[in-house]
């Protein structure tokens, strides 16, 4: 894998043989004159000149100047902190606090890795990973207490003021997640996302990160992974019973026009003074269908459609919109239920305008694959399991990690990119999360090996295939509060000692390798040379 350039030239070198060969085949030049012929070593050196200028015979596999590396966190999974100096309640501190069961390892993000008193020492930790861009989030209750815009908490802006500036000491880009689930427990009460008043609220919270934080920060993106926290009860803001196919598609909905609501305003009033870039993060599990047979393949393009079309379609795509696929399915299923009107909510013409193009990249998570497999209807119950009306299966030959939903399949990430290629016009495309989790402890070899791995697969993708990506980020710098998960899964490049007062960050293998990565712009020849 990874490295056509040698098999190019042998290919070369074989056609001008050949070619030779069949020119001077009437006359008797034996082969070894041959060889030494004008023809091959024009061709040898045309070779050997291309691989050398592309930096491919000593490193094979190479990230081209610019190309950014970087690692992510999320405020609530990191900073702790959470009833000091003037943060309001979020829906985690309130679901952790008031329903402990619901957490694996019964834990919260009342400490977390106490990053609200750490600010120079993870930044060195970031330096020291020798990458260039660091992705963070702001917590809005951190900011506005209760949400609302009329009461400013002045220490949440002095604290992300602090990471900013530190960041920036230290010559690493900072890329802002306005909004990764720590909705204020106010907003909730009012509905959270199911309440279109929301997207009114997303703007002016928005506009007061701009106005604070927007000359020094160029890199935006506003939500983190509406799949997720729409889809799943207790992250949306509001009672969601899993899967449900009412509320899940109001939160998309309002979460859709928040985002173009905000980019508008970005747009308008705040990039002509301060320039910048604004996206949105969307998951994207690849899926690839269970067999061949044409029912498989239509129903892995469904779920492709309603589970990353339904949030970048209406941005992404030319028609803007809802993708046709998942608006007929849900207007089909919600007549049959005898609902008066869709489930799926419809944007005026006017919102299709306002949301289609309102990004200037998209914020890719990829982690893992699914097999995607037909199933007999059932539409018994409005959910949008029933209405995406497909079977996920986990391939149980693929490598396992620390969490259930995720194995190792490099090859879906060249697929997604690919099929996100195609899709939408060739996007551009920051990778803001990849990872894997192991337990505690720091010889992590399949960790590094995942990152190898999906590392290659996004070269292939961006050097053969010429997909529009430039940056990769790493989830996570260290371990985290990993929701309902707790501290039981471990996606850090540094590990967090949680028994130590210190909350000590100590480098795993897979931080030498990435930092290896990251400092050179290529990948290892071989995992061995490393000397870990
Ligand atoms: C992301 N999937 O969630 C979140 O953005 C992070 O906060 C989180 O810590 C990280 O991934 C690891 O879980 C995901 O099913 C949840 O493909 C689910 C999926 C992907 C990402």
């Amino acid at each position: 894998m990874g490295n056509r350039r040698p098999l190019t030239c042998l290919w070369y070198y074989k056609t001008a043989f050949c070619a030779y060969h069949l020119v001077t085949s009437h006359n008797t030049m034996n082969s070894t004159m041959c060889q030494f012929s004008g023809v091959f070593f024009l061709a040898l050196l045309y070779c050997v000149n291309a691989s050398v200028l592309n930096n491919e015979i000593d490193s094979p596999v190479c990230f081209k100047d610019g190309f950014l590396f970087g690692v992510a966190t999320a405020a609530y999974q990191i900073e702790g902190a959470w009833n000091v100096s003037g943060k309001g309640v979020s829906i985690w501190d309130k679901l952790t606090h008031e329903e402990p069961e619901k957490i694996f390892d019964h834990s919260n993000g009342d400490i977390a890795d106490g990053s609200y008193y750490k600010v120079k020492e993870d930044v060195r930790l970031i330096k020291e990973l020798g990458v260039s861009l660091y992705r963070f989030s702001v917590s809005w209750p951190r900011i506005l207490p209760n949400g609302l815009s009329y009461k400013i908490n002045e220490d949440g802006i002095r604290y992300y003021n602090e990471v900013i500036d530190e960041l920036i000491r230290n010559n690493i880009t900072p890329a802002i997640t306005i909004f990764h689930w720590d909705l204020p427990q106010y907003l909730r009460d009012m509905g959270g996302w199911t309440n279109a008043l929301m997207a009114d609220f997303m703007v002016e919270y928005s506009r007061i990160l701009f106005e604070n934080f927007g000359d020094r920060v160029k890199i935006w993106m506003t939500f983190n992974e509406p799949l997720t926290f729409c889809q799943l009860s207790d992250y949306a803001g509001a009672d969601n019973p899993e899967g449900s196919g009412i509320k899940s598609y109001l939160c998309g909905h309002n979460v859709i026009r928040a985002h173009g609501m905000v980019y508008r305003m970005f747009e308008e009033e705040y990039r002509p003074k301060i320039g910048g870039e604004m996206g949105i993060v969307i998951s994207y599990a690849w899926e690839e269908p269970y067999s061949d047979s044409e029912e498989d393949k239509a129903a892995a393009e469904r779920a492709r459609n309603f589970q990353f079309g339904w949030f970048a379609h209406p941005i992404f795509s030319e028609a803007g919109d809802y993708p046709p696929i998942m608006r007929s399915v849900v207007d089909k299923n919600s007549k049959e239920q005898g609902f008066p009107s869709s489930r799926l909510p419809s944007f005026t013409p006017g919102e299709v305008k306002m949301i289609k193009g309102s990004a200037d990249f998209l914020g890719l998570n990829h982690y893992t694959t699914r097999l995607v497999q037909q199933v007999p209807k059932n539409n018994s119950n409005p959910t949008s399991e029933n209405d995406i009306n497909v079977k996920q299966i986990i391939d149980e030959k693929w490598p396992k990690t620390g969490s259930s939903w995720l194995s190792v399949v490099p090859w879906g990430f060249r697929k997604t990119l690919n099929w996100l290629k195609l899709a939408y016009n060739n996007p551009k495309i920051l990778v803001t999360e990849n990872g894997m989790s192991t337990g505690p402890g720091l010889d992590d070899k399949k960790r590094i090996e995942y990152i190898d791995g999906y590392l290659r697969s996004l070269h292939d993708a961006v050097y053969e295939d010429g997909c529009n990506v430039v940056g990769y980020t790493y989830w996570s710098l260290m371990d985290n509060f990993e929701w309902k998960r707790g501290y039981s899964e471990r996606f850090g490049l540094y590990e967090v000692d949680y028994e130590s007062p210190n909350l000590t960050r100590t480098p795993r293998l897979s931080a030498k390798y990435y930092t290896s990565v990251a400092k050179t712009g290529c990948l290892p020849d071989s995992l061995a040379d490393l000397e870990l």
